[in-house]
């Protein structure tokens, strides 16, 4: 078995938490590479594309988060082998990268230029994006976004709603997921009782 090392921020949530999650699922060791900020500073300019996840195969880098996700999502039976389903799985996946980058362009600003950029995107963009994958939610089923089964595209995005709603956000209601899809709420939870997600926070500190 190939050896695995998987380098992300030390926190339960971002591009790596997914990634975690599948290995786990796929009950694949892999080295739970958690690094600081600080840390990631020194290194930074030596990673690929400058920014992490980075995966480690035999010591051979790979990024891109996504591309990664479903790599492990493979190995784990969390991937559609069905060209359309894993076509609809992609679609979510690539939504929550540009919901993701919309969120990180206000990171850096402060006072009332964040404020304002926030009451804008919380207005706009997110507004958008919930209301697009409240839809996409529909396509899957209801419950799950593809297939009527947990796959990497859950576990993509319930990190999403949980950093959404966990206040963390400065000037995103945090209401505003039940607000404007409430399907996502109950998504959430029911991602969240999934045994193979709970059995992955069982092992975490
Ligand atoms: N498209 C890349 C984006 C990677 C990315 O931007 N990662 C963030 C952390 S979640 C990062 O390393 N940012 C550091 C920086 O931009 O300096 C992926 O999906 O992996």
């Amino acid at each position: 078995m190939p050896s695995y090392k998987l380098t992300y921020f030390d926190f339960d949530g971002g591009r790596g938490e997914p990634i975690r999650i599948a290995f786990h699922a796929a009950g694949i060791d892999f080295e739970d590479d958690r690094i600081s900020f600080p840390e990631f500073q020194e290194m930074r300019e030596s990673a690929r594309f400058n920014a992490v996840p980075v995966l480690q195969i035999d010591g051979i880098a790979v990024t891109q988060s996504n591309a990664i996700s479903r790599f492990a999502g493979k190995m784990a039976g969390l991937y559609p082998e069905d060209n359309l389903q894993a076509l609809y799985c992609d679609e979510v996946m690539g939504a929550a990268e540009d919901l993701t980058n919309h969120i990180v362009r206000t990171f850096g600003l402060e006072g009332d230029e964040l404020k304002n950029a926030r009451e804008e995107l919380a207005k706009g963009w997110l507004t958008v994006f919930l209301k697009g994958f409240d839809e996409l939610l529909t396509r899957g089923g209801g419950e799950y976004f593809v297939d009527n089964q947990l796959s990497v595209a859950d576990l993509k995005t319930f990190v999403q709603w949980r950093w959404l709603r966990s206040g963390a956000l400065d000037h995103i209601p945090a209401d505003l997921v039940e607000r404007v899809a409430p399907g996502l709420v109950e998504h959430l939870e029911r991602i969240e009782k999934d045994p193979i997600v709970t059995a992955y926070y069982v092992g975490r500190p």
